[in-house]
């Protein structure tokens, strides 16, 4: 193998060290190995690192070219850069202490001007990538294909109106598939970031939508037959880079997977920023999917009050997290996946320690916000609170009810009998300040 270059040697090993501690590089609240309701963080949560931000995005954006001065980036072929980039990823890996990645086919190297070459680039680079992985016990959380940058896809992948675009992006994610199950790959997503239109007017959203749910069964059953186990992620966004996204919230797609009868190999990723993006809170996306039992895994980020787009800011919001941690709790979990970082720095933050600053703050977050949960269902009366709302469904004609024993008839008759009900207080602001209580 050849000599592995290092990038991150001014920068040490973070380990856990704390809440008294003030070192910015090292975690105040995520102790792997600590266990909460009898799991440890390190399970419950499997951080990943997005390769396409922490290591591919030079933060360009509408109004003006990258800022970071990636030295992974100056190789001469696109095997030489990618290898410096896999070298830089897993070393941030080991200092940082995450174990799993996630991956588009073409953040791990460049996409070539054919099909062939590019296929043969992806295998060169994860020959390299298995590697590293197998010295460092590092692992793949999922793996994607990239269908929105290119300009082929400006009319959509899987649902574009020319089926030679279509074919291309089965190709695409074909091999996509490959490198995810030769890495090992415990999940595959689709997020469908041009799948969608921008106007309706030149729109046949029907067969659009059929052949969405074509290309996916192809997808599914081929990796099944390549011996792929793992699950199949569809993770929602309403908008951005389309005008409609048609994988528009967590509701939706689950409308959509059983329509197309595709629910036994989907669940859901769900992503902080996409959640606000389509008017709903990050709970309210994790208990949708979860009520479906359908709740596979997370995006970890958050959006920005003032700016309705997609700013994938690192997790930093402690309320809005421990909500969410609380339907994880009850949720029991993810269904094969993790947390993927999927946030980048801002713009200007160009040195190479930021992206440490901002891997430590996501997972401290997180983190605090688990330990949170965790004492608000032990030490409150948070369960007692939400069960007593419901008691009244419990025993007698509630329950006849809800257990499908009664009739409108005699729902009528019963009502005709009763007084006006009682009214019962919702205790809003106690269950929220139970949250800030805890913290
Ligand atoms: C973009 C999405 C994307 C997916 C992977 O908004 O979050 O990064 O997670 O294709
Ligand atoms: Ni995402
Ligand atoms: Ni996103």
């Amino acid at each position: 193998m050849r000599k592995q270059k290092t990038y991150f040697k001014h920068i040490p090993k973070i380990k856990f060290e704390g809440n008294k501690s003030r070192n910015p590089f090292s975690l105040k609240y995520y102790n792997p190995k600590q266990k909460v309701l009898g799991k440890s963080m390190e399970k419950h949560f499997k951080f990943a690192v997005a390769y396409w931000h922490t290591f591919t995005n030079t933060g360009g954006d509408p109004f003006g070219a990258g800022t970071k001065i990636f030295p992974w980036n100056i190789g001469h072929t696109p095997l030489e850069r990618a290898m410096d980039k896999a070298d830089a990823a897993f070393e941030f890996l080991d200092k940082i202490g995450i174990n799993y990645f996630c991956f588009h086919d073409f953040d791990l190297i460049e996409e070539a001007s054919s099909l062939k070459e590019s296929k043969e680039r992806l295998e060169n680079i994860s020959d390299y990538l298995l590697k590293k992985m197998r010295s460092q016990k590092t692992k793949v959380l999922w793996g994607t294909a990239n269908l929105f940058s290119h300009p082929r896809y400006m009319n959509g992948a899987a649902t574009n109106p020319n089926f030679e675009v279509v074919a291309h992006a089965a190709a695409q994610v074909k091999n996509a598939l490959d490198v995810t199950i030769k890495l090992k790959g415990e999940n595959y997503v689709f997020w469908g970031g041009r799948e969608g239109y921008l106007s309706l007017l030149n729109t046949n959203m029907k067969r659009e939508l059929d052949h969405m749910a074509r290309f996916l069964h192809m997808a599914k059953d081929y990796a099944r037959k390549q011996g792929f186990k793992g699950t199949f992620f569809i993770e929602p966004k309403p908008m951005e880079p389309s005008k409609h996204q048609y994988d528009f919230d967590a509701a939706t797609v689950l409308g959509f997977l059983r329509e197309y009868n595709l629910m036994d190999d989907f669940k859901l990723n769900i992503e902080v920023n996409h959640a606000t993006l389509a008017s709903h809170t990050f709970a309210h996306e994790l208990q949708v999917a979860a009520n479906a039992n359908a709740l596979g895994s997370m995006d970890a980020n958050r959006g920005d009050y003032q700016n309705g787009w997609d700013t994938d800011q690192f997790p930093m919001d402690l309320f809005e997290l421990t909500e969410a941690m609380l339907v994880f709790l009850q949720a029991g979990g993810l269904k094969g996946g993790g947390v993927n970082f999927d946030a980048k720095t801002r713009r200007n933050s160009t040195d190479l320690e930021d992206i440490f600053y901002a891997h430590i703050g996501g997972m401290d977050a997180f983190a605090r916000a688990l330990l949170t949960a965790e004492k608000i269902w032990k030490e409150s009366d948070y369960k007692k609170i939400i069960k007593q709302r419901y008691s009244s469904f419990d025993k007698g004609n509630g329950k006849k009810f809800e257990t499908g024993k009664m009739t409108l008839n005699q729902m009528a008759k019963l009502a005709a009998k009763q007084k006006e009900p009682r009214q019962l207080s919702g205790r809003q602001e106690l269950l929220e300040n139970m949250i800030n209580d805890f913290l």
